[in-house]
């Protein structure tokens, strides 16, 4: 968790040294691979990877995921057409949350025919999913990894669900929808539903419920203390300027040297010799 959230403050301690969007994530001691801003890079990359890992002999499957707007990229054909011919041990994901931005799942071609369908033209065994049931998405997921393990493929999986907030923090969805549509979507929270489940059956109270939020609420503001104080978002740079092309390519390109050594003197020239990026 501390991780995650030095990366989204990109201060000293994110691996990631700044360089990403806050909210763009890599943890590669789990196998969680960065996250691209650009949509649908995941699926070829995720395919290669698969592909990759059988021609080795690896046991080791991937997963990835994009958006049903994000279908319309080249990319996503490019990945289903390989996974297909390669019979690739690789699970293709899209979350229909029915909105890209402001444009709605139709634009996207989802009026037409579900997105699930999309992966029977490609022959890839395809499933559409209520995405808001927990149980439904893990028993899918479940299935769908077994098929990779027992060299049967890759499987292509919609889950249909519903974005009740905005894309992102600067998005109004009240400028393209209308204001209260959230509040008609019939499929519930996904969390909610899980907790009803398990309390009818049993194994879970509102007792236990509460005390698990506020254990966990506990842990989120504790560790967003424990982040912050390795520096937040605006105040200044927390990662030498230098850094910027570390890891990005092996031999960093002249006119890339040439530019870090020019921003360089001009800094010096501005704040002096002691000048240091905050
Ligand atoms: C190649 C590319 N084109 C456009 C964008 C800008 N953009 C960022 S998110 C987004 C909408 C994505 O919608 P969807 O694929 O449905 O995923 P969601 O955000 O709903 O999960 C767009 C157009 C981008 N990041 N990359």
């Amino acid at each position: 968790l501390v991780k995650m959230m030095n990366q989204i403050y990109s201060n000293r301690a994110d691996h990631l040294k700044g360089r990403q969007l806050p909210i763009m994530y890599s943890a590669p001691d789990h196998s969680f691979f960065s996250i691209s801003g650009n949509l649908a890079t995941q699926y070829p990359q995720a395919v290669g990877w698969a592909m990759a890992s059988a021609s080795r002999g690896d046991t080791r499957i991937s997963a990835c995921w994009c958006g049903e707007g994000s279908t319309a990229e080249g990319d996503f054909h490019s990945a289903m057409t390989f996974a297909a011919v390669y019979n690739t041990p690789v699970i293709l994901q899209v979350v229909n949350n029915q909105w890209a931005i402001s444009s709605f799942s139709g634009i996207a071609g989802g009026e037409r025919t579900t997105f699930a369908a999309r992966g029977l033209g490609y022959g890839i065994a395809s499933l559409r999913v209520d995405g808001n049931d927990p149980l439904a998405v893990y028993a899918a997921m479940r299935w769908a990894a077994d098929r990779a393990r027992t060299n049967n493929g890759p499987t292509f999986i919609e889950y249909f669900t519903y974005r009740a907030e905005g894309h992102s923090t600067s998005d109004d969805p009240e400028a393209y929808r209308a204001a209260k549509e959230f509040e008609k979507w019939p499929l519930g929270d996904p969390v909610g539903r899980l907790k009803q489940h398990l309390i009818r059956i049993g194994e879970w109270s509102e007792e236990q419920h509460d005390a698990q939020a506020a254990e966990l609420t506990d842990l989120v503001k504790k560790t967003q203390k424990e982040a912050e104080a390795n520096g937040i978002l605006g105040h200044g740079l927390h990662q030498p300027f230098e850094s910027m092309f570390d890891d990005v390519f092996e031999h960093l390109p002249w006119h890339l040297k040439e530019q870090v050594e020019q921003v360089l003197e001009e800094q010096e020239a501005k704040f002096g010799p002691d000048w240091e990026p905050r």
